[in-house]
């Protein structure tokens, strides 16, 4: 009977040991997947609940570059019938993630429109999405209001890939963005 018992003690302890073993296997595996994966989908994360096919997860948001030129309000509306909106920019870091899915998908740094306007009263800016306007990345001289009628805001402008205020009837590429 002892005997018995430590064979099944035995078989447990190999069972359990065999667990750990193939635990560590998948985690290695799963992080060689996801490497070899996030040069070209950064869509792949596995915290929370994850984005529709060809946008990209970031923070609490989906990103998806949209390469047909638009102007901003053709691009506003295409980003409201998925569901989302022309994306709004809160940090450096998030501007750095916008930019890096731009040059993966366009391999280059397109003059992109983002979602922000002051098209109700000059230099007074909101986002599209409704959220708060704090964070800017103004190219240095920005914005003038060029002509009188520069409203919207178009990203990767100039040598510094910052924003400028330029006419809404431009057309670009544009970045849309929704809610998880
Ligand atoms: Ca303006
Ligand atoms: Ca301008």
């Amino acid at each position: 009977m002892l005997t018995v018992s430590l064979l099944v003690c035995a078989m447990m302890a190999l069972t359990t040991a065999g667990d750990v073993t193939s635990n560590y296997t998948d985690v290695a595996s799963i992080n060689t997947y996801y490497a070899s994966n996030n040069t070209d989908d950064t869509s792949i994360n596995t915290d929370g609940p994850s984005c529709p096919a060809s946008w990209n997860k970031h923070n609490d948001r989906c990103f998806l570059y949209v390469p047909r030129a638009l102007d901003w309000a053709d691009a506003e509306k295409n980003c409201l019938s998925l569901k989302g909106n022309l994306a709004s920019v809160h940090s450096v870091e998030e501007y750095q993630f916008i930019q890096t899915m731009i040059t993966q998908q366009s391999h280059g740094n397109p003059i992109t429109w983002i979602g922000g306007t002051d098209s109700q009263k000059n230099n007074v800016w909101f986002w599209s999405d409704g959220r708060p306007f704090y964070f800017t990345f103004w190219c240095a001289g920005e914005p003038n209001n060029g002509g009188g009628n520069q409203n919207c805001i178009e990203m990767n402008y100039g040598v510094h890939n910052c924003w400028d205020d330029v006419q809404c009837s431009s057309t670009l590429p544009s970045v849309c963005a929704t809610n998880l």
